[in-house]
Parts: C-alpha cells; structure tokens; sequence
C-alpha cells in the first residue's frame, strides 16, 4: 500500500516548495516499516537515471544547475569516503585503533547533506559521520586519534563548525537544539543540523530536542540516517511508524529521502536548510539507508541478520548508481577515474602512515581537562592512578 509524503509543506517565505509526493514506485524494498511502506524522494535510481517528474519537481530546483564539475566532486567524496573508511577498518584489524566505526554503504546521504552546508552553519554529528567530517574540511587523520586510544577527540570543533563525535546515543540533537535557539537569538541565518541514527530516535533527549526546537523554532535540520539496525535492533523495534511521519506530531515537516541517492539527499538538505534560514523552524529528513557493515568492528551481524539483506541494498549501492550516471551523460571519462583511484591510494597511504606515527598521551592529561581550577576528587583519582601505574613498575622490578 501506498502513502503520500507528509512532506514538504508549503513554506511561509520561501517559493516553490509547494506540497508534493515523492517519486512512485521508487520504493526501498529490503525492509517494511510497520504497516505502510511510504514514498520516498529519489532523483537518481539504482540503475542510475535522472527521475525527473512531477513529484520531483519540487526538489530537483535544488538541484537544477548542477555542473558535471559538481558531480564529479560528490562522487570523488564519496569514493574516498569509502577508501578512508575501509582504510581504518583494516587499520583497527592490524591492532592499529581500538574500534570503528564504519560508514560503509551511507555515502550518500552523508556527502549529500554535508555539502548542502554553508561554512557558516554547524555541525553535530554521531560516531560514524566521516563523509561530513570529509565535507567540513577535517582531516580524515585527525577522525582516527579518539578510536586509537590517543586522544578524547582530535579536532577543534569551531575550526569547521563540526562537533566533536558523540557517542552518548541522540544526546547531540539536544546541543544542536541550544545551539539553534543561539544562532536564532544572534540574528544570524546560519542553520544547525544534527545527526542521529534510527535506534536514537528512541532516546528522550531526541523528543525533547523536537519539541524544543519546534516550539522555539530553532532553525535545526534533524538528518536521520536509519541504517535499518540499532546495533542488532532493526527498525520496526524502534518505531510503528516510518520514522520521518514523527515530525508531524512536533509540528514540523518531515520527509523521507533515498538516502543511497546523493542528488536526492543533497536536494532535500538544501530544501530543509532553506526553512531553516528562512525562519521556518526545524524540518526532520529520515536518509533511508542500509549500513553495509558491522555497527563497529566488535560487531558480527552474521548472528542477527540474513545475507540475502545485504545483497538487497548491494544493488542500491551509492557509488555505483552516480557512476553510471556520470558515464552515460559523459561527465566522467576513463581518466577521471583513474585519477580519482590514484588518489584513493595516496589517501590510504597517507592515513596508515599517520596512525602509526601518532603519539601515545600523556596518561595523567585526562585528569588536568575536568576541572579549571581543579577538584579534590580529580585529586585523590588520579593519586590512585598514579599508584596503579606504579604497580606495574613494581612487577616489572620484581621480575
Ligand atoms: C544513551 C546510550 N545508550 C546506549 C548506547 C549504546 N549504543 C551505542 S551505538 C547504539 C545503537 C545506535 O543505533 P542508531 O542510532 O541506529 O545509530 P547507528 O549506530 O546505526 O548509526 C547503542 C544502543 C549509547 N552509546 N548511548
Ligand atoms: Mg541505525
């Protein structure tokens, strides 16, 4: 069964965003939500041709005057999104991080929103948000320190309006809220967006935030990756209906993207971002997607999921779909693409070489960063710590 779009509303301000459905039969089919599969907006199917029709027609304005410049610069992200991002999974296997967190399959609706981004806006992500951070201009290496054990995040975050990673589940969407209800109060039109996954949307803080920003019209774009898993939770355990319908009862629109799609991701972020600049308060985008890998690499999702799922949304890869389109319009030629696996190499390269060289902490600097003043419980902490150490030295003597 078929259901409309609730999104998006007809703007107060801005022009052209006028009620719409989503493109027809275009629907994810891996995995139903309960009850109704609703429409999702897609501009570019998995075969990698344009959807341009009427029920598109409100979203692909955003899109309109993309150059085959541009389309090549979000898939040159998007491939080396991925080879970073395979680069520290082996990395973490050699023993060289702790864990990580892949973003295998989540191209994107990452690359997508993130360069839908002015400078000037701001960023709040989760854990696995390295295609953003990409965006943003962090450098991949600095993403690595936190997984390796060497340092409590690796980045200013006022450097490029990109938080810190967090890893307290949807707690992120509360400080985009506060920090939107900020910009508003400064007069700016810059706008916040805060990432989140399908299992935080469980999370009270994510309710509180929506009812925040929707009562103070925070102009906040709340980015939903449902990667279909919360660890080993699927979605139908979070939600009884699909997840974008939840902004409707906050107030606010929602709307539902192929998040496998960057053209449709990238579009309807500059949409949401627009209310947001204009005033209009928080929109809601659930990035419908599927997360190809484990959660982390202490994950094995052998045990709680089917091979035949992954296989689904293998053919739905988001890669693959924009490079048959730059190769059947003639936007990319053979030499591109040699150039850009050129590249993914020397990336490779440059982030293996960077892990290894980075420093161990100093392990008492933990303690300096509660306090400014400092505290007497810090105090007697790292005391303890200090002759916890020092037992170590004590066996090695006695040895
Ligand atoms: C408040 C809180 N509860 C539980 C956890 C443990 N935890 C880490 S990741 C995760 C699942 C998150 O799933 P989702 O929001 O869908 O994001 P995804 O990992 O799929 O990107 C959980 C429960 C946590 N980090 N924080
Ligand atoms: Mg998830």
């Amino acid at each position: 069964m078929t259901v409309e779009s609730t999104a998006p509303r007809k703007p107060r301000r801005s022009a052209g965003t006028t009620g719409t459905k989503s493109t027809a039969g275009k629907r994810a089919t891996a995995r139903k939500s309960p009850g109704t599969e609703p429409e999702l907006v897609q501009l570019l199917t998995p075969e990698g041709e344009r959807v341009q029709n009427a029920g598109t027609a409100a979203y692909d304005k955003y899109v309109a005057d993309i150059t085959p410049d541009e389309l090549r610069g979000l898939y040159r992200d998007m491939v080396l999104t991925r080879r970073f991002d395979a680069e520290a999974t082996s990395l973490q296997r050699q023993g060289e991080l702790g864990l990580w967190a892949s973003l295998l399959g989540q191209e994107a609706a990452q690359i997508g929103s993130g360069r839908a981004l002015r400078d000037d806006d701001y960023v709040f992500p989760t854990y696995r948000e390295h295609g953003v951070a990409w965006c943003r201009g962090v450098d991949p290496t600095n993403l690595l320190g936190m997984f390796r054990g060497v340092n409590n995040g690796g980045w200013d975050p006022n450097g490029n309006n990109f938080h810190l990673y967090t890893i307290v589940i949807g707690s992120q969407t509360l400080h985009a809220t506060g920090y939107a209800m900020g910009v508003a109060k400064d007069g700016a039109d810059s706008a916040v967006i805060a990432y989140f996954g399908d299992g935080a949307s469980s999370q009270g803080d994510v309710a509180e935030a929506f009812t925040f920003s929707a009562v103070y019209n925070a102009p906040v774009v709340f980015f939903c990756q449902n990667n279909q898993w919360a660890i080993s939770e699927p979605t139908e355990r979070q939600t009884r209906v699909p997840l974008y319908q939840r902004a409707q009862g906050f107030g606010f629109p929602g709307v539902r993207v192929d998040g496998n799609d960057v053209l449709a991701s990238l579009a309807v972020t500059r949409w949401a971002l627009e209310r947001a600049r204009n005033g209009e308060g928080p929109t809601l985008v659930e990035a419908y997607t599927y997360r190809m890998g484990a959660h982390t690499t202490s994950d094995d999702p052998t045990k709680y999921r089917a091979d035949e799922e992954r296989e689904a949304w293998e053919a739905k890869d988001p890669i693959l779909r924009l490079r048959r389109f730059l190769e059947a319009s003639n936007h990319a030629d053979e030499g591109f693409f040699a150039e850009l696996e050129a590249e993914s190499e020397a990336l490779g390269r440059r982030v293996r070489e960077a892990v290894r060289a980075m420093p161990d902490p100093d392990h008492f600097a933990i303690f300096e960063h509660a306090y400014a003043d400092g505290h007497a419980l810090v105090d007697e902490e790292r005391a303890q710590f200090a002759a916890y150490q020092a037992s170590f030295a004590d066996a090695e003597g006695g040895n």
